[in-house]
């Protein structure tokens, strides 16, 4: 039989584009790993968000190694949380439910873009190597202010992670002669115990731990903050010898700092005639 050398041509061409198309779609699949976002992450009821492990306190959180897990709401027109910080070398799993309508999670850059529905996990794992920002945006129009509904991914140089959280709490002002206490809630999102020291500052005097502050002191205890738990400490401070007025405090606890000013009022003062 003779095939004529243009029938010959467009065989071959044929040939070479289906070839060529099954080997991208390889290569694809095995290389850069990009696949459908399955129904792996299970389901959830929209109207319960609040009291699921997962996501009532969504963000990072460490895994073991070098994985995280990146829990996100999805809502009218926002993400919580809105950035997103993990470390260069990490596999990152995230979660992305919504609250109410279809949205997507788009991370610009990368192969993260699913659909994230109501009642659905979305779950997708990404390697980051490299330390860089990327902007997340909304892919699916979900009402007036769709196109407002963005975020941030930040993947930081590995020394500068850290998944640990400080907050205080103190009054701002206390009489002379009374004891007071300035509370430090350190809160630690990695696989592993925090073990660290707390140390308040009013002033630049040291003394031994546990003692009571007592005047421009430096105090230090030793906490150990659980995985994925928090611990609060209390600093007492007695205000017997410290002058009316101003005193400035900071709360150092791995890095992190915490700070404030204690007004020391007289006694009298503030009565408004009881004195
Ligand atoms: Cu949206």
């Amino acid at each position: 039989m003779n095939i004529h050398t243009y029938e010959k041509t467009w065989l071959a061409v044929a040939m070479v584009l289906i070839v060529g198309f099954i080997a991208t779609i390889t290569y694809g699949a095995v290389g850069p790993g990009i696949a459908m976002i399955d129904d792996d992450g299970g389901t959830i009821d929209p109207d319960t968000i609040n009291d699921d492990e997962r996501f009532s306190d969504p963000g990072v959180t460490h895994v073991g190694g070098n994985e995280y897990e990146a829990a996100v709401v999805a809502q009218a027109w926002a993400y919580t949380p809105s950035e997103i910080t993990v470390p260069a070398n990490s596999t990152v799993t995230f979660y992305v439910t919504s609250r109410d309508v279809t949205h997507s999670y788009t991370v610009a850059g990368t192969n993260v873009n699913t659909m994230v529905v109501p009642g659905q996990v979305s779950e997708m794992t990404v390697e980051f190597d490299e330390p860089g920002e990327y902007g997340i945006l909304c892919n699916e129009y979900c009402g007036a202010y769709h196109h407002t509904m963005e975020g941030k991914l930040n993947v930081v140089p590995e020394d500068e992670f850290d998944l640990t959280e400080l907050s205080t709490e103190a009054p701002d002002e206390a009489q002379l002669g009374n004891q007071t206490t300035i509370n430090t809630t350190v809160s630690n999102d990695m696989n592993y115990d925090l073990e660290t020291t707390a140390t308040l500052e009013i002033g630049n005097q040291t003394v031994e731990q546990d003692q009571t502050v007592e005047q421009d002191q430096t105090v230090e205890q030793d906490v150990t903050v659980p995985a994925h738990g928090s611990e609060t400490l209390e600093f007492a401070v007695d205000t017997t010898d410290f002058g009316t007025g101003d005193h400035d405090w900071t709360v150092t606890v791995d890095g992190h700092e915490g700070s404030g000013t204690l007004t020391v009022t007289n006694a009298t003062e503030g009565g408004d005639g009881d004195a």
